[in-house]
């Protein structure tokens, strides 16, 4: 099935990933070039042998299709998978007169008095991000992340391109083409003070044969634990989406991935997992009636027997 190709991916990092450093000081076991294959026809792909919160994906999704980077959606929403990256600026800028911060990701899992500390600053961040709206304009922006590419691509000519509205005019009016692509990757906005994080998924081309749709995603670089079992089902509800606007049967997603890796301080959470059975996959309906997909509203999207086994926690590297 479906969920046994992203096991079976773990598995092999487990087995064959090479031990390597990275940007944020944590360590992982790490493969380069990974292909999945989730043929959408057969259920939802949310995994099951651990509880993964659709809530988060379908409104971190919305988000990206407003063309939103700003985090206070998201907390108006109840998400909060994006906090530390904003609350990252917000604590190395001169506005910010709290204790320091610093490393907060790493020291915030080894000293307990810290880890208090780090949790009533980033409450405090919450609290205003939602009160005070021009605080959250200067602070609760990622920059030019997804929801900037997708929707507002700045060209060099000042003019704004629209890459969803096109790829989903061109899949209505030119279902043959070769060029269904929607990018993320800006070179010239990949600086740290212009966007909080790189994109990881950073492009994406959708094909069209016999009625069905399928889409494609190249992702640079993939938190297999935490980030990839979001982006999976981040996706293929996307595939869902534009498939339902342009009337069209879902086909395949198909997630090839660079640097898969597995953080070291994820690994005995790995195992967990893998010990478990996996369930039936659930199902989504999707309720359009006339709206396109910049409309739908969480409300309209439903996940039928999704019976997990329970959450695994892990922290996330910053
Ligand atoms: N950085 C890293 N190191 N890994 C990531 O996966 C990642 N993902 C980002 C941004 N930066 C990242 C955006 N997506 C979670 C899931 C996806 C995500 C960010 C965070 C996460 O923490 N998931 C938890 C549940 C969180 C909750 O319930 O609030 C999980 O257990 O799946
Ligand atoms: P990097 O920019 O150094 O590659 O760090 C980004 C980390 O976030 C890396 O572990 C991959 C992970 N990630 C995902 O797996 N999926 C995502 O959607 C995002 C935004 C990040």
């Amino acid at each position: 099935t479906s969920e046994k190709t992203y096991l079976d991916m773990c598995r092999y990092i487990m087995d064959h990933g090479e031990r390597k450093g990275d940007r944020t000081g944590t360590g992982t076991l790490s493969t380069f070039g990974y292909q999945m294959r989730f043929d959408l026809s057969e259920g939802f792909p949310l995994l099951t042998t651990k509880k993964v919160p659709f809530r988060l994906i379908k409104s971190e999704l919305l988000w990206f299709l407003k063309g939103d980077t700003n985090i206070r959606y998201l907390l108006q929403h109840n998400n909060n998978i994006w906090n530390e990256w904003p609350f990252k600026r917000w604590i190395e800028s001169s506005d910010y007169k709290g204790p320091d911060m610093t490393n907060f990701g790493i020291r915030s899992q080894q000293d307990e008095g810290f880890n208090e500390q780090y949790k009533e600053q980033m409450d405090k961040f919450k609290e205003r991000i939602l009160a005070d709206e021009s605080f959250a304009h200067t602070y609760g922006d990622l920059g030019n992340v997804y929801g900037k590419q997708w929707r507002n691509w700045e060209s060099s000519q000042g003019e704004w391109i629209d890459q969803i509205q096109q790829v989903i005019q061109d899949i209505k009016t030119k279902p043959d083409s070769r060029r269904l692509i929607v990018s993320a990757w800006n070179p010239e906005d990949i600086a740290p003070e212009r966007a909080a994080l790189p994109p990881c998924h950073v492009l994406f081309q959708f094909y069209v044969v016999n009625g069905k749709l399928s889409c494609q995603l190249y992702q640079r670089s993939g938190d297999v634990f935490l980030g990839v079992p979001f982006n999976i089902a981040s996706y293929a509800l996307l595939t869902h989406l534009i498939a339902e606007e342009c009337g069209l049967e879902v086909g395949e997603f198909i997630h090839t991935l660079g640097d898969a890796h597995i953080y070291t301080n994820h690994v005995e959470q790995v195992k967990t997992q893998l010990a478990r059975e996996m369930k039936p996959l659930p199902s989504i309906s999707i309720n359009m009636e006339g709206k396109s997909v910049f409309e739908v509203e969480t409300d309209d999207i439903e996940l039928n027997g999704y019976d997990p086994h329970p959450r695994i926690k892990a922290p996330v590297a910053v």
